[in-house]
C-alpha cells in the first residue's frame, strides 16, 4: 500500500510556538501596538504582514528581519524593539490556547511510544514563563506545563549557535533523541513556518506543515513535504506510523477523492468519516445576515453566527468542517426542538471569504427565517477541512454529502458521550 519507504518514520520533532500553542496572535498584537507607537507612517496591516513573515525565528533574529523590513532603522534597534515587545508579553496567568488537535495528537504519538522531541526557537527561560500561562487549565484540569511531560528531549533557541531556518536545533533534537544523522529521514517533523520548514528539511528531515499564516501565502510552504490544514488532518500513516484509531466510518456514504487531496491514506478509503470531538462545543448567539449566498446560489441556507463575540470558542477548533444539534432559544421559533446540523466554520475558500464565518445548515424545513433569533450550536464532530472545488456543483454535491454524513453518524452512536449535555437538550426545547 505504501508508495515509498522514504517516509518510515519512527519518531516525531514539534515546533512549540504556532503549531502546539496558539501564541501568534498575542505576539502579533504586542508587536503591532509596540511598532505603531514608534513610526505612524506604516499601517498595522504592513506591521502585520511583516511580523508573520518573520515567524518561526529566534527573538532577536525575527526582530532584526522586521526592522530591516519595516525599515525602523530610524526610530529604534532591533534589541530594543525586543525589549519594548517583551515588556508587553508578560506571559504568566494569560491564556495561550493549544493549537487544534495538537493534545489528541501528542496523547495518541505517547500512547504509541513514538519518541517525541520539541525544538522551539524559544529559549529556555522564556519557554517556562509561556508554561506558566494557563492555556489547559481550564477545559481539563491539566496545566500548561503538562504540554513538556509529552517529551523525551526539549531544545531551546539559546542551545544553538544558529537559529532556525538553519538546522541546528533538529540536529540538536536529532542527537537527543538517539538518531543518527543518516536516519535524519526517519525524523517527522512538524512545523507551521516556512523559515521552520527550511531548518527542518535543511536538516534531510521529513517535514509536515501546518501553516500559520494567512492562506495568500501558503506558496512559501513548498518545501514542506506535505501541507495540511491543520493537526486535525493528518495521516500518520502516511509517515509509517501508528495510524489514528477515533476516526469513524459511516458505511452507507462513499468516500470519493477530492482534487488535490495528496494523501496516500486516502487511496484506499471507501467510507466517508467523522471523528468526535473530546469536549463539544456550545456556539450561542443571535441569527444575523451572512453573505446572501446560501439560499440564493447553493439551495442550502446558513444561519449564520457573529464570529466576533465567539471567537475564543471557535479558536480552539480547527477551521472545517463540522455537525451536532441546534435548537432555536429565542424568537418566534423558540422549541421548535432540537434540529440536526451540519455547519462549516472557516473562509470558504471557494469564496474566497477574507472573513470567517459560521454557517450552520440546520437539517429540517423552516417556512419562515429566523433572523435574529437566538440559536445555539452543540459541535459534537469534525467532518473534514473546507476545501475549494471547480465548480459550484461539485461545492453543492460535497455540502449534501456531509449532510448525509451528519444524518447517518448522529442515528448511529453519536448519543454516547451526551450525558454531560443533557441540560442542553433538556432545557428551552
Ligand atoms: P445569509 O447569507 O443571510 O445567511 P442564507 O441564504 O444563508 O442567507 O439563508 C439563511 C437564513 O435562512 C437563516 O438566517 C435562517 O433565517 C433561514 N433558514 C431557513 N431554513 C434554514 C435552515 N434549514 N438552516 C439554516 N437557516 C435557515
Ligand atoms: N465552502 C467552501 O468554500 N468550501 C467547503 O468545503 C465548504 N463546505 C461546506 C460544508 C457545509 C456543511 C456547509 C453548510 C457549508 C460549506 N461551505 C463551504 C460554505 C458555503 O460556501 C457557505 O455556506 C455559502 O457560501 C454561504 O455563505
Ligand atoms: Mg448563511
Amino acid at each position: 500500500m505504501r508508495e515509498n519507504d522514504e517516509n518510515e518514520c519512527c519518531c516525531v520533532i514539534f515546533d512549540l510556538d504556532g503549531t502546539l500553542i496558539n501564541t501568534e496572535a498575542i505576539v502579533d498584537e504586542a508587536v503591532v501596538s509596540t511598532i505603531k507607537t514608534m513610526k505612524k507612517s506604516v499601517s498595522e496591516r504592513e506591521i502585520f504582514d511583516a511580523a508573520e513573515d518573520c515567524r518561526g525565528q529566534r527573538p532577536l533574529e525575527a526582530s532584526v528581519e522586521l526592522c530591516e523590513k519595516l525599515s525602523l532603522h530610524d526610530v529604534v534597534k532591533p534589541a530594543e524593539l525586543l525589549t519594548k515587545c517583551g515588556e508587553k508579553l508578560q506571559w504568566d496567568g494569560i491564556d495561550i490556547p493549544d493549537m487544534p488537535g495538537a493534545v489528541r495528537l501528542l496523547e495518541f504519538l505517547k500512547r504509541k511510544k513514538v519518541p517525541m522531541a520539541l525544538a522551539t526557537s524559544t529559549s529556555r527561560k522564556e519557554l517556562e514563563k509561556k508554561m506558566k500561562s494557563t492555556g489547559r487549565t481550564s477545559d481539563d484540569g491539566k496545566h500548561r506545563g503538562d504540554l513538556l511531560s509529552y517529551f523525551d528531549a526539549i531544545c531551546c533557541g539559546d542551545e544553538v549557535a544558529k537559529g532556525k531556518p538553519d538546522p541546528e536545533i533538529f540536529h540538536l533534537a536529532m542527537e537527543r533523541l538517539g538518531v543518527k544523522r543518516e536516519d535524519a529521514g526517519r525524523c517527522l517533523v512538524f512545523e507551521d513556518t516556512p523559515h521552520g520548514v527550511s531548518a527542518a528539511k535543511a536538516a534531510g528531515c521529513c517535514c509536515v506543515a501546518v501553516p500559520s499564516l494567512r492562506r495568500e501565502k501558503f506558496d512559501m510552504y513548498k518545501g514542506a513535504d506535505r501541507v495540511y490544514h491543520s493537526l486535525m488532518d493528518i495521516e500518520l500513516e502516511d509517515f509509517g506510523l501508528p495510524k489514528f484509531e477515533d476516526w469513524k466510518e459511516v458505511k452507507t456514504v462513499e468516500f470519493v477523492k477530492e482534487d488535490g487531496d495528496a494523501s496516500l491514506s486516502s487511496q484506499t478509503r471507501k467510507y466517508e468519516r467523522f471523528l468526535k470531538l473530546d469536549a463539544f462545543l456550545e456556539l450561542t448567539g443571535p441569527v444575523i445576515r451572512g453573505f446572501g449566498r446560501g439560499s440564493k446560489m447553493l439551495g442550502i441556507p446558513t444561519a449564520n453566527l457573529d464570529v466576533v463575540p465567539l471567537k475564543q470558542q471557535i479558536d480552539k477548533l480547527a477551521p472545517g468542517i463540522y455537525f451536532g444539534f441546534a435548537k432555536i432559544s429565542s424568537g418566534k421559533h423558540k422549541s421548535t426542538g432540537i434540529h440536526r446540523t451540519v455547519m462549516s466554520i472557516g473562509y470558504n475558500p471557494f469564496f474566497n471569504d477574507k472573513r470567517k464565518s459560521i454557517e450552520p445548515w440546520l437539517l429540517r424545513e423552516f417556512e419562515e427565517d429566523f433572523y435574529d433569533e437566538t440559536l445555539s450550536v452543540l459541535v459534537c464532530a469534525y467532518v473534514r477541512a473546507e476545501c475549494n472545488f471547480t465548480t459550484v456543483e461539485n461545492l453543492i454535491e460535497r455540502i449534501r454529502k456531509d449532510a448525509r454524513v451528519c444524518e447517518e453518524a448522529l442515528d448511529l452512536d453519536l448519543v454516547e458521550g451526551l450525558d454531560s449535555w443533557k441540560h442542553w437538550f433538556e432545557d428551552d426545547v
